[in-house]
C-alpha cells in the first residue's frame, strides 16, 4: 500500500507533524495503515506542478488523452477483486457492494475515455452572410477536486476522468477516512501513462488542504462532495473569488407508494435503498410515504426484512449490511436513533448491534408514524435508517416529498401512469425514478439535485465535460473584409 500523497509523477510524504490513521470500521483494533498529512503549504507545490503539467496535456489531442483514460480502464479491470477488497476493508461496505462501486468506475472511466474522441463544439449560422460562427471547448486550466469516503472509488473517478479528458490538470483531496482507496486509483493513472504533475494528490484535513485548494487563485475550478454545511461554505468561497464551482451535498430522498404499488417490488427497493451501503449513500432512501391502504402491510414487510439482514464485517461473506464508517458518524447516527425514539414509532433496530462492539455496527432501523414535522423526517442521517409516513393521495405525498430542504433522488410505485406522470412533473429533485429505487446512476446520464443538494453543473454525462471546459465562440468573416452589419 502507499502511504503518503503522489506529487509531480512520484510518491511523497509530508513532513508535517499530524498522521491520518486509517482504521478499519469494522474492527478498530486493526489500523490499516497511517498516512502522514500534507499541509497547506504542500497545496501550493501542488497547484506549481499541476500548471506547469497543464502547458503540455492541454496540447495533447484529445484522443491521445482519452487512450491514457482506456490504458487506466483496462488497469482496474484487471484489479476489480483487490480494489474492491481495499474499499470494503477501508470504508466498510459489504465485499459485494465494493464491487458493485469498482465496476461503476470502471464505466465511468470507459464512457470518459469515448468522450475524449467527442469533445465537441456546435456550428450555428450567423446573422450575416460569408461569416462562419462555432464554438469550441478549452480546458479550464488547474482544477480542485475534494471528495467525501462514502463512494471513495467511484466519485474521484467520475470527477478524474472528465476533467483529465478535457485536457486539465487536477489537485485531487480525497476524505482523510478513505485514503487507501484514492491511492489505489492514482497509482493507476500513473501506471496508464499520465504524464507527471496531471493528478496531484495530497492527503490531508479538509479545514487545511481541502480550504487551501478552495481559496487557491491559480485553481480555475472545484468540484466537491460531501455535507451541505461544508459544501455550501466551499461555494461561496470559490464564487468569491471567481471561480467555477459545482456541489453535490445532500440528500433526504423518498419513495412514494400509491395505492396500487407492487408490493413486493416497493419491499425490494426500500430494502436496498434504506439498507444498502448501510444508508451512507447520498441517494439512500431515507423516507417511505406509503398510502394509508398499504402503509401497514410494507412496515411489517420492511421490519421483518431489516430484522434478517446479517449485520457483520464486509470481508464475510455472510455479511449483508456493514458497519458505519467512522466514530464521528457512528455517533452522528446513534444520536439520531435517539431523536427518532423520542419522537416517532420504532418498529426495528434503534441501537448498536449486539455482539459486534469491536466495530461501528449499528442495527437496520425502521420508524413508523412519522410526521413531516419530525427532524427524522427532514434531516440528512447517513446510516441505515428508515422513516415511514403515511399518505392519503399522490398530492400529500409530492406535498410531504417535497417539504425537506433537498432535492436529489425520488421514486413513485404505482401502476398508474398518469398518476406517475404528475410525480415527474411535481417532485422537486433532480433524478426521478418510477417503480425503480431511489438509487444508481449511469455513467451516460447528469447525476445531481436541486435546492440544498447541489449547485452548479451536474456530473457524469457530457455535463461533467461541460463543467470542466469553457466554451470559446468564433466568428469567422470571410466575406474579403466587408463590414458586417450591425444595425438590425
Ligand atoms: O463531510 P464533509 P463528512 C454528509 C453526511 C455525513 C456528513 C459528514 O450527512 O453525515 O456529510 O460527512 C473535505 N474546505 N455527506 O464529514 O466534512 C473533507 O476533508 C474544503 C453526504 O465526510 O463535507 C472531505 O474530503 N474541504 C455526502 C470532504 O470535504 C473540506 C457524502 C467531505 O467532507 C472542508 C459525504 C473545508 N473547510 C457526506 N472541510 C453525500 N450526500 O453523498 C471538510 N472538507
Amino acid at each position: 500500500m502507499k502511504t503518503g500523497s503522489y506529487l509531480d509523477g512520484a510518491w511523497y510524504h509530508p513532513t508535517s507533524e499530524r498522521t491520518i490513521k486509517n482504521l478499519d470500521p469494522a474492527d478498530t483494533s486493526e489500523v490499516l495503515a497511517e498516512f502522514p498529512a500534507a499541509t497547506a503549504a504542500d497545496v501550493d507545490r501542488a497547484v506549481a506542478g499541476a500548471q506547469a503539467a497543464f502547458e503540455t496535456w492541454s496540447k495533447v489531442p484529445a484522443p491521445e488523452r482519452a487512450r491514457v483514460i482506456w490504458r487506466a480502464t483496462e488497469i482496474a479491470r484487471g484489479r476489480v477483486d483487490a480494489l474492491a477488497e481495499a474499499l470494503c476493508r477501508e470504508e466498510g461496505k459489504i465485499l459485494r457492494e465494493a464491487r458493485g462501486e469498482i465496476m461503476k468506475g470502471i464505466s465511468v472511466l470507459e464512457y470518459y475515455a469515448g468522450e475524449g474522441f467527442r469533445l465537441q463544439g456546435r456550428t450555428l449560422p450567423a446573422e450575416t452572410a460569408d461569416v462562419f460562427t462555432y464554438t469550441i471547448r478549452r480546458p479550464l486550466g488547474v482544477v480542485g477536486l475534494v471528495t467525501p469516503w462514502n463512494f471513495p472509488w467511484a466519485i474521484p473517478v467520475w470527477k478524474v476522468a472528465p476533467a483529465l479528458v478535457a485536457g486539465n490538470t487536477c489537485v485531487f483531496k480525497p476524505s482523510e477516512i478513505t485514503p487507501w482507496t484514492a491511492s489505489n486509483m492514482v497509482e493507476i493513472f500513473e501506471e496508464a501513462g499520465l504524464p507527471k504533475g496531471c493528478l496531484q494528490m495530497l492527503v490531508g484535513y479538509g479545514e487545511d488542504v481541502g480550504q487551501a485548494i478552495v481559496d487557491h487563485p491559480a485553481i480555475a475550478a472545484v468540484s466537491f462532495t460531501g455535507s451541505t454545511e461544508t459544501g455550501l461554505a466551499v461555494y461561496s468561497r470559490a464564487a468569491r473569488r471567481g471561480a467555477k464551482v459545482t456541489c453535490e451535498l445532500g440528500g433526504k430522498n423518498a419513495v412514494i407508494a400509491l395505492a396500487d404499488a407492487d408490493v413486493d417490488a416497493v419491499v425490494g427497493a426500500v430494502m436496498n435503498g434504506a439498507f444498502g451501503s448501510t444508508g451512507q449513500r447520498c441517494t439512500a432512501t431515507s423516507r417511505l410515504l406509503a398510502h394509508e391502504s398499504i402503509v401497514g402491510q410494507l412496515t411489517e414487510a420492511l421490519v421483518e426484512g431489516a430484522k434478517g439482514l446479517k449485520i457483520g464485517p464486509g470481508m464475510d461473506p455472510a455479511s449483508a449490511m456493514g458497519p458505519i464508517v467512522d466514530a464521528q458518524q457512528f455517533e452522528s447516527v446513534l444520536g439520531y436513533l435517539e431523536v427518532g425514539k423520542q419522537e416517532a414509532t420504532l418498529c426495528t433496530g434503534g441501537g448498536k448491534a449486539a455482539g459486534l462492539e469491536q466495530g461501528y455496527f449499528v442495527e437496520p432501523t425502521v420508524f413508523g408514524g412519522v410526521s413531516p414535522d419530525h427532524r427524522v423526517f427532514n434531516e440528512e442521517i447517513f446510516g441505515p435508517a428508515l422513516s415511514i409516513a403515511s399518505v392519503k393521495d399522490l398530492d400529500q405525498a409530492l406535498e410531504y416529498a417535497n417539504k425537506v430542504e433537498y432535492g436529489l433522488a425520488a421514486s413513485i410505485y404505482t401502476q398508474d401512469v398518469g398518476q406517475a406522470m404528475r410525480f415527474v412533473e411535481g417532485i422537486e429533485v433532480g433524478m426521478v425514478h418510477v417503480n425503480e429505487p431511489t438509487v444508481g446512476g449511469e455513467a451516460q446520464l447528469p447525476f445531481g439535485g436541486i435546492k440544498k443538494t447541489g449547485v452548479g453543473d451536474r456530473e457524469m454525462s457530457t455535463d461533467g465535460i461541460n463543467f470542466f471546459t469553457e466554451e470559446k465562440t468564433v466568428f469567422v468573416n470571410y466575406a474579403g473584409g466587408a463590414a458586417r452589419n450591425f444595425n438590425r
